[in-house]
């Protein structure tokens, strides 16, 4: 069977979506309507007083919306936040249980806020039966939350499914669940959606499994594995919660992204997932809902046809500066012709992490940083090496850097082969636990220029005699890349 091209649905860009792409996070917001608070399946880790665990953290849904109320907020807050890019529907219920809210409100956007992208997460077991809808409301990014492709494990998940009118039970429920979830992923790969897995990670029920469920979705075309986990405690009443099910450490769940990051194939390990609520507002990690209340947003007058411009501006600008930063990394990564290969006990190369958000200047906290910019840099000029996730900011305050203790461990780890970090600005303590472990800060740049500052900063470096590169730092030309 021809597949077609992921862009043959108008709107299925992962480019813009903060889900998709690790890098929009950083520039675009989503908004989740509560307009589905109906469900047909039964999930151990629910109990319906919540949002859905699969797109959220517990926390009841603030508002629930009618599909009026909903396009009243959605634009509202695409007013408000020019920077919005995606409208999505993930609960608290699951959305193709509520079909006639959700898609009124898809086809009332498509007229009023046509730019905005549509996504929608489900648990599948209706999807068969909405793609052609999905599709004609350009529904170009859908989540399927498949925990298992094992019945026997499903039915550990859940107790019971409403399917065709009658509620099954066990494993003949999960099985039904499962290959409605199948077979409804490969319905969308090939209408050219693109379509992101969800997994709970449920220690002892599933964790064993999900290199499997990773390799099954892969195979099928998905473009996104997130998996995220369990969330348990007796305070929120669901069956796992009350039973004792335990959440999985955040060990458990690095380890098995990490498994199924290093499988070959084109599906990505999502690692930058919020477990968002069903009616979250902003950037991923941000929830601005309190200023959109129903009341808030009844009292606003919004231009909405303004609207779609001042975001049209601001998606221009980010990526105009996006494409710039992809142009500055890919001609720092290849060395020009006049890169020369030096004597090796001559030319130490410098490793050196950057503080950015842009690639372009050194303007990153160094407590709020996600990713380390890491460049070798010799008499030769800069290479750009790559970059370095962190999984956890050092400083999750607004102004000061909090309890960062336990993170600074990840940022050690991240930057343990760098001689210099160059950041914006950094606290006291971060300094000297970055000094003691032999990384210097810098953040004498802020604001500068990295590419023109990498060669001052390496003459400096060695002209100070290398007083700060360990042995393990100073590499020679032939194994940085230049040969
Ligand atoms: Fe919402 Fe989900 Fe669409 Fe994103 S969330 S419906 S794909 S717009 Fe994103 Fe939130 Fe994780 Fe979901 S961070 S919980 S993956
Ligand atoms: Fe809850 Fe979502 Fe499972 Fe339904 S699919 S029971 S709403 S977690």
């Amino acid at each position: 069977m021809e597949l077609m091209s992921p862009t043959a649905i108008a709107g299925a860009s992962p480019s813009l979506h903060p889900c998709y792409s690790e890098q929009a996070h950083r520039h675009f917001a989503r908004l989740h309507l509560a307009v589905a608070p109906k469900c047909n399946i039964q999930c151990h880790y629910c109990n319906r007083k919540h949002d859905c665990a699969n797109e959220s953290r517990p926390g009841v849904v603030s508002e629930l919306l009618t599909p009026e109320q909903a396009v009243q907020k959605t634009l509202a807050v695409g007013s408000a936040i020019p920077h919005l890019a995606v409208v999505g529907i993930a609960g608290p219920g699951d959305p193709l249980a509520n079909p006639e809210a959700v898609f009124a409100v898809f086809r009332a956007l498509t007229e009023k806020a046509p730019d905005l992208t549509l996504c929608l997460s489900t648990n599948g077991l209706a999807l068969p039966d909405h793609i052609d809808e999905l599709c004609q409301h350009h529904v170009g990014h859908v989540t399927i939350t498949i925990n298992c492709i094992d019945p026997d494990i499903g039915a550990q998940i859940y107790p019971w499914i409403v399917w065709q009118g009658c509620r099954l039970r066990g494993r003949e429920a999960a099985e039904v669940l499962i290959a409605r979830q199948l077979q409804g992923l490969d319905l969308l790969v090939e209408r050219g959606v693109l379509v992101k897995i969800n997994s709970v990670l449920i220690p002892g029920v599933n964790d064993q499994h999900l290199v499997e469920v990773n390799r099954v979705v892969k195979a099928k075309g998905a473009f996104l594995h997130n998996i995220v986990p369990l969330i348990s405690r007796p305070e929120h009443g669901t069956h796992y919660g009350k039973t004792g099910q335990r959440e999985p450490t955040d060990a458990e769940l690095a380890a098995l992204r990490e498994v199924c990051a290093s499988e070959d194939g084109e599906t990505g390990v999502m690692k930058h997932c919020q477990q968002c609520r069903a009616d979250a507002v902003g950037l991923l990690g941000q929830d601005r809902g309190a200023e959109f209340t129903l009341e808030k947003v009844a009292a606003l007058s919004v231009d909405w046809q303004a609207a779609i411009a001042k975001r049209a501006a601001v998606r221009t600008a980010v990526e105009q500066r996006l494409a710039m930063q992809a142009r500055f990394l890919q001609s720092a990564a290849r060395p020009s012709g006049t890169v020369r290969r030096l004597p090796t006990s001559a030319a130490p190369t410098l490793r050196v992490a950057v503080g950015s958000t842009d690639g372009q200047t050194i303007n990153a906290h160094f407590g709020h940083v996600r990713e380390f910019l890491i460049y070798d840099v010799s008499p030769s000029g800069a290479q750009w090496v790559e970059r370095r996730p962190l999984n956890n900011r050092y400083c999750n305050g607004p102004t000061t850097c909090g309890d960062g203790n336990a993170t600074l461990p990840d940022a050690l780890e991240a930057l343990h082969d760098c001689t210099l970090l160059l950041c914006a600005r950094i606290g006291f303590e971060p300094w000297r636990a970055l000094q003691e472990a032999g990384i210097q800060p810098n953040s004498e740049h802020a604001l500068e220029s990295i590419t023109e500052i990498l060669p001052a900063v390496y003459e400096k470096w060695r002209k100070s005699g290398q007083r700060d590169a360990t042995p393990a730092n100073i590499r020679p030309m032939a194994q940085s890349g230049f040969a």
